[in-house]
């Protein structure tokens, strides 16, 4: 079978929860690094969003759909449980931090370090800070019983999540925030022991310098 072509960047949380999958399945991937707003994304994403996939005659965007179709077709441990139970509990946590969590960690709380490319926007910080808190407690609820967000089965839902903790670390008040809740922080350091975390940690440096994301 043709190899999967991954077109994304090392330091983007959607392109590395892409990567894990690959990796926990033992899928022999290529990752083609690129900027935001590279043609190659261009060519497959219709808002120009990474990461991208390319794999003999198959184009695909977006990180579930991606992960969906890579987990149907290749051998390794099923990372989507087909029982409908779990099927739709590994879907709600996916869709509750692609829509709610990652836009709130990510998307405001980091940024504001990001996008300030000097000195934090404390202003933004401050204001979200409440929601970052109460997000965490979601989550470490969540995972207090079996230490997985699905069950006790490591899945889709706990890739996804995994890059986003591990980045809201860079920045003084997540790392807080996370070491605080207790059972998220547990989860947390268990899973990124896992083989597939370590192989796709980006590189290193300061969150201003953690872009694109
Ligand atoms: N829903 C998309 C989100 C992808 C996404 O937002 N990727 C970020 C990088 S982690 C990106 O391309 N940001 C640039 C932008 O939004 O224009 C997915 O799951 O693939």
């Amino acid at each position: 079978m043709a190899k999967p072509e991954i077109i994304g960047s090392a330091r983007s949380t959607y392109t590395r929860v892409v990567r894990m999958v690959c990796e926990e399945k033992g899928i022999d991937y290529e990752l083609t690094e690129c900027a935001l707003g590279a043609p190659e994304l261009a060519a497959i994403h219709p808002l120009g969003k990474m990461p991208v996939l390319r794999h003999g005659d198959v184009k695909l965007f977006e990180s579930k759909a991606i992960a969906t179709y890579l987990d149907r077709i290749f051998p390794g441990p099923q990372l989507l449980p087909s029982d409908p139970r779990l099927a739709a509990l590994t879907e709600q946590w996916v869709s509750l931090v692609n829509t709610v969590i990652d836009r709130t960690l990510i998307r405001t709380y980091l940024f504001a370090y990001i996008k300030a490319g000097g000195a934090p926007d404390r202003e933004t910080i401050e204001a979200v800070m409440p929601a970052v808190r109460e997000q965490l407690a979601i989550l470490d609820h969540a995972v207090a019983g079996t230490g997985h967000l699905v069950d006790d089965r490591f899945t889709f839902a706990d890739i996804n999540l995994l890059p986003i903790l591990e980045r809201i670390r860079l920045a003084p008040e997540g790392a807080e925030a996370l070491a605080r809740t207790g059972h998220l922080a547990a989860y947390f350091d268990r899973h990124a022991a896992r083989p597939s975390f370590a192989a796709t940690m980006p590189p290193a440096g300061p969150p201003g310098r953690a872009r694109p994301n």
